[in-house]
């Protein structure tokens, strides 16, 4: 079929474009009064846009040939993509003046999209921003993921408590996906493995009565930042297969034959909402081994269809980015797709994977380390299992043969791990089939060596490197910060959209007085619509004078939201006791969502509720105290928060937080941190100078010392502060009709073995809160510092991250489309 050109940019073929889809595509009529048709239409409008340039980068990728990097995750947070790709394709103005012309208003039609919650927290949103700039660098890079039905649960608060709701996210329909049924694959589950040797003499092995499933795929655009290029974002859903059915229907038992299709559907139907602990659920695996098998199937296919069954180029062209352990089963399906499937040998199955496999660590904590037991996997996946154990064989004969005679050591690096219950220590897959180990905070990587993975760092220490975290700036500062966009725009051009380190060149600006003045008003109008926002889902008014003190991530014990509730209980408490000398006004928010099973969590939203309606409903805080938990915090609430922020809490028990990236987003919109040195805080606070940043806490050294002889009930006793906290919380000051429902909170804080420290931290905590409330009255240099912050965030940017991973471990060269103006 001949290619139509391609539509233009100018507002009059985007609004002529506008009113077909919305007639024709979508049949709407001047009755309706919906603003969702509207955005649909501007959608597909802008879609079409993007098809162009998707095809044209395809071309592109195919006819060069080109090295490629797939990028595997069970997440992607991405958000809305309206906005993205209207400032990609730098059709903003065009189409906010389009809309004019049809009586339209932008930021109505913006707010109808729902957010795509692919993901839990810091890794799925990692893992879109580095689409993101990928797409930007002109990288041949592809994501796969799964398409959840129900991504991340709503969260509503009732009486102060969190409670779940179904995301049903695709409901209204999703315009920005392309199914793709023509490259749907089959995969795989149960049934047994059977070997048979062939007329050479070769060993072959089948996997036999397996009840299949079918993965369809549906393409999402991922367009880079006005430079032609579209990459593909491709995700998974699950589907029956149809003679499934036809077998149990003949079979008689039609019931039985829907409840498999139900089954297979059910793979793909929901995200798992567990941040940083596992499930060890079944589904679970299934979903992981679905993606790395349907995904592996598709580049497999992809290469037979350009270089026959010559696998030789394979690994010189291919690499898979393992988005922490989540997909790690990849590495055991690729040997089976190139020995079951290929006809390959061990060896040179095995030089070709563990040559393409490349694994990202995201967290330290024991307990999201993922341990399969072997017991699962011989039922659902048994040919895998095979695999895994002969892997393991060998690699422990390598560990045998490099430290002869330590059999504890075998026994600690085993794949295996021979419990009462024997578990598939997934981690342990991922670094034993990879060529590329990386933390994501130089901190973070160097505990792991030291830690972790010392054992497997012994033996390869060049396998493992630090690629620290980035955000993209194209979403975090151009598309929701329009205020200080243009500011900075105007000051120091446009060039820090696709190269953030320019924004040093801001420096110097900030002995500018007038300068420091528009940026005041930038920050004190962003702070208007947050504080709008915090009035509409909150019921809670924050005077935009106030310092804007806010800590929104995954609501969990190390991030410790508990230290911070400590510290607001104090602020109250001196109020109560008249102690206001150099008072500075705050308003502290809150949010963030707690997995559905983990108690604690959702404790500690409960306290903050009761904490917030205490303090708010008390005249004597009025103009000096507010604070407030914000319902279902998600990415299109972080774009009105990061803008409106002052005071940015990354305050998590140093050595626990592997980077955040919250942190980022924060720096880059002129916020300044309050922090440990846990993750990135250390490397932001090495970029903004230390004098433009609030530290406090122990290091991550002094907290493992710490362990054993932790006597927090001693520090309590000798911190009057504290210890009036405690009184009141003790005296059930938040809970006066629901009594006893804190108890386990102040357990934990009194507990010696709380792994947390919160109150060997308090102290100090509060001391640097001051430091920031008496910096803070100093507007003139808290302006400076916001600006330095900001001017110093270049090292954030995900365009550096994905650089170096793309230098070091990817080894891809940017490979620019035709682009079709
Ligand atoms: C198996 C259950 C499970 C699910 C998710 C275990 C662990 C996770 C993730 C590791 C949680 C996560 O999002 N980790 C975060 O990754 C970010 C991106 O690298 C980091 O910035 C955060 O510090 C880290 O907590």
């Amino acid at each position: 079929m001949t290619e139509l050109p391609a539509r233009t940019l100018d507002a009059d073929g985007l609004a002529s474009d506008l009113r077909r889809h919305y007639s024709h595509t979508l049949g709407r009529d001047k009755y309706c009064t919906t603003p969702h048709y509207a955005y649909q239409a501007l959608a597909l409008t802008v879609r079409d846009r993007l098809m162009d340039r998707w095809k044209n980068t395809n071309y592109a990728y195919i006819e060069q040939d080109s090295r490629r990097a797939y990028y595997l995750s069970l997440e992607y947070l991405m958000g809305r993509a309206l906005g993205n790709a209207m400032l990609n394709l730098g059709i903003q103005d065009a189409a906010t003046q389009a809309l004019g012309e049809l009586g339209l208003v932008m930021e109505e039609l913006a707010d109808c999209e729902r957010d795509a919650g692919l993901g839990n927290g810091g890794l799925g949103r990692l893992a879109a921003c580095f689409l993101d700039s990928c797409a930007t660098l002109q990288l041949p890079v592809i994501g796969y993921g799964l398409r959840y039905e129900y991504g991340m649960f709503r969260q509503e608060i009732a009486d102060g408590h969190q409670v779940e709701e179904p995301d049903h996210w695709l409901r209204n329909g999703h315009v920005w996906e392309l199914e793709r049924p023509e490259y749907t694959q089959r995969i795989q589950f149960g049934g047994h493995t059977e070997s048979w040797t062939d007329e050479f003499g070769k060993l072959h092995v089948r996997w036999l009565n397996t009840h299949d499933v079918l993965a369809v795929p549906y393409d999402v655009p991922i367009p880079g930042y006005r430079n032609g290029t579209v990459n593909t974002l491709r995700l998974w859903k699950s589907a029956a297969t149809d003679e499934f059915d036809l077998g149990e229907f003949n079979a008689g038992s039609y019931t039985e034959s829907v409840r498999a299709k139900n089954d297979a559907e059910h793979i793909t139907m929901v995200l798992y909402p567990n941040d940083a602990s596992e499930s060890g659920k079944e589904l679970r695996l299934k979903q992981q081994y679905f993606l790395a098998s349907a995904s592996l199937q598709d580049v497999l296919r992809h290469w037979i269809k350009f270089h026959g069954s010559d696998f030789s180029q394979f690994a010189e062209k291919n690499c898979f980015q393992l988005n922490d352990t989540h997909p790690t089963i990849a590495v055991a399906e690729l040997m089976r797709l190139l020995m079951d499937v290929n006809g390959m040998e061990w060896e040179d199955a095995w030089g070709i994977t563990s040559r393409t496999m490349a694994y990202t660590n995201h967290t330290l904590l024991p307990e999201a380390l993922e341990k399969w037991p072997v017991r699962l996997f011989r039922r659902l996946l048994p040919r895998l299992l095979d695999i895994i154990f002969e892997i393991n064989a060998r690699f422990l004969k390598q560990v045998a043969q490099r430290w002869p005679g330590d059999t504890e050591r075998l026994a600690r690096m085993s794949i295996i791990e021979e419990n009462h219950e024997q578990m598939v220590r997934m981690a342990y897959l991922a670094i034993v089939g990879s060529y590329s180990v990386n933390g994501v905070a130089a901190l973070h990587s160097q505990l792991l060596t030291e830690g972790l993975f010392r054992d497997f760092y012994e033996l390869w220490p060049d396998k493992f490197n630090n690629k620290t975290n980035g955000v993209t700036q194209r979403r975090w500062l151009a598309a929701c910060n329009p205020g200080l966009s243009r500011l900075i725009t105007e000051s120091i051009g446009g060039d820090w959209v696709s190269d953030l380190a320019q924004l040093r060149r801001l420096l110097p600006l900030a002995d500018d007085a007038l300068f420091r003045e528009r940026w005041r008003t930038v920050k004190f109008d962003n702070k208007v619509r947050l504080a709008a926002l915090v009035q509409d889902d909150c019921g809670v008014s924050f005077d935009p004078e106030m310092m804007f003190d806010v800590q929104v991530k995954r609501i969990h014990e190390y991030k410790r939201q508990l230290l911070n509730v400590l510290h607001v209980i104090h602020l109250y408490d001196r109020i109560k006791r008249g102690d206001m000398g150099d008072w500075t006004p705050r308003a502290v928010l809150i949010g963030g969502k707690a997995a559905p099973g983990y108690a604690m969590a959702k404790r500690i939203i409960k306290l903050i509720n009761n904490v917030a309606d205490v303090i708010n409903s008390d005249p004597d805080t009025f103009g000096l105290l507010r604070l407030a938990f914000l319902p279902d915090y998600r990415v299109s609430a972080m774009e009105v928060i990061c803008p409106g922020t002052d005071l940015s809490e990354q305050i998590s028990t140093a050595g626990k937080e592997a980077s955040g990236t919250g942190n980022m987003k924060f720096m880059m919109n002129g916020a300044i941190t309050i922090g440990t040195l846990d993750g990135a805080n250390i490397e932001i606070r090495e970029e903004a100078g230390e004098e433009n940043f609030f530290l406090f806490g122990l290091t991550a050294a002094e907290v493992e010392a710490l362990r054993g002889n932790y006597d927090p009930n001693a520090i309590i006793a000798a911190d009057a502060d504290l210890m009036r906290v405690m009184a009141l919380i003790e005296a059930g000051q938040f809970n006066q009709l629901e009594p006893g429902i804190f108890d386990s909170i102040v357990h934990a804080i009194r507990n010696p073995h709380d792994p947390w420290l919160v109150a060997a931290d308090f102290r100090s905590y509060v001391d640097a809160q001051r430091r920031a409330a008496a910096a803070y009255r100093d507007q003139d240099s808290w302006t400076r510092m916001s600006i330095i912050n900001s001017a110093t965030s270049g090292k954030f940017s995900t365009d550096r991250t994905i650089s170096e991973y793309a230098a070091d471990i990817w080894k891809l060269q940017p490979l620019a489309a035709y682009d079709v103006k």
